[in-house]
């Protein structure tokens, strides 16, 4: 029995697996292993044999049972250390590098023109890029004659053969937005309309889609005073800085009486700064909303006015981020998008100042 003892106890702390162990487990204690013929040899034995000898016997069993136990769970331990070591992190390193995107500039300002015209009242409305003839010029009292529906150049679409319609056209403003909205929420109301408007028009200055901001304010005593006040705090809001505003009379078939709005700008080494010195830029088209316009809504001219302004996107994020060339806005050029595009963790908010 010591012989066995120490057989096995040597055998099970050297053992270097679990399948090792079990193998061992059933060589001794196993149905046919070595203790359990041991123990089966018991009933040949003499009574004094048999007192003798079974205590010890299954008190080995029990030693035997109990290592294999315990080197299970040493094997176990070491397996868990040893996967532990292999998998382990550090949680401190600095992450990989990822491929980021950056905000496009009119998406910016998009948002920063909406932020400050939300925080004076205005609601955004948005709606179809194709119009009908009817929404985009006849509403906002262009008729069809009219040089302004061939000033714009506009895009127009296919009709079927036979189809005598009048075809579709791409906006070439989003003021059909606000008529829309006249329609369907009635007066009083202050809503912008920022969106995408077409014009068939290529240069240094044009690409046939830009961005528009529309702005539209209706109510029983709304003057040109308020527009003038709207537009200045929007304009201080938007540089940063004060900026003093020149009103011109103008003409649009939308508004009447009409105002082309200038700011103050100086010229300084072939670029320009907003809102200093005693040049001006013209930025935006202005004024009251023709009575005709307020009609073609569903608005009674006798009991509502509004003013109405629009400007363009493009040319703000221009001025305000000293980008030189319209045209590169659209090229989706990487350089160009990561050296002019903005973090898409540092958007813009009136309490930061924008
Ligand atoms: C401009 C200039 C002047 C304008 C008018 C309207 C509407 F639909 F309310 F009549 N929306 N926008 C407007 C007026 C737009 O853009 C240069």
């Amino acid at each position: 029995m010591d012989d066995l003892r120490e057989k096995y106890v040597s055998l099970i702390a050297a053992a270097a697996d679990e399948t090792t162990l079990e193998d061992l487990r059933v060589q001794a204690v196993g149905k046919k292993g070595e203790i359990s013929l041991q123990m089966r040899s018991l009933g040949k034995m003499s009574a004094e044999e048999r007192q003798l000898a079974g205590p010890k016997l299954n008190a080995l069993k029990d030693e035997i049972n109990s290592a294999l136990a315990a080197k299970k769970t040493a094997l176990g331990d070491a397996a868990l250390d040893e996967r532990l070591r292999g998998e382990w992190l550090d949680v401190t390193l600095p992450a990989r590098q990822r491929a980021m995107g950056s905000i496009h500039p009119i998406s910016q300002v998009t948002e920063e023109v909406t932020a400050i015209l939300a925080d004076l009242g205005f609601s955004v409305a948005e709606g179809p890029q194709i119009e009908s003839d009817w929404y985009n010029f006849d509403a906002l009292n262009i008729p069809g004659h009219h040089p302004a529906r061939a000033e714009m150049d506009t895009f127009y679409t296919h009709r079927a053969e036979g189809d005598e319609r009048p075809p579709h056209v791409l906006r070439t403003h989003t003021s059909p937005v606000q008529i829309r909205h006249m329609e369907a929420h009635g007066a009083p109301c202050r809503i912008i309309c920022p969106g995408r408007v077409y014009r068939a028009d290529y240069d240094q200055t044009h690409t046939p889609m830009f961005n528009q901001v529309e702005g539209l304010a209706i109510d029983k005593d709304i003057s040109m005073a308020n527009l003038k006040w709207t537009l200045e705090e929007f304009f201080t809001a938007f540089f940063g800085t004060n900026v003093k505003t020149r009103f011109r009379a103008s003409h649009f078939p939308f508004t009447e009486p009409s105002a082309e709005v200038d700011i103050q700008c100086q010229w300084k080494d072939g670029s320009v700064v907003v809102g200093e010195g005693d040049d001006w830029l013209e930025v935006l088209g202005s004024g009251m909303v023709h009575p005709k316009v307020l009609q073609a809504g569903g608005i009674d001219p006798a009991e509502w006015q509004g003013f109405a302004f629009g400007m363009g996107i493009d040319r703000m994020a221009m001025l305000k981020y000293g980008i030189p060339d319209l045209r590169a806005f659209f090229d989706s050029d990487l350089r160009w998008l990561r050296h002019y595009g903005f973090a898409s963790l540092d958007q813009p908010n009136l309490a930061a100042g924008l």
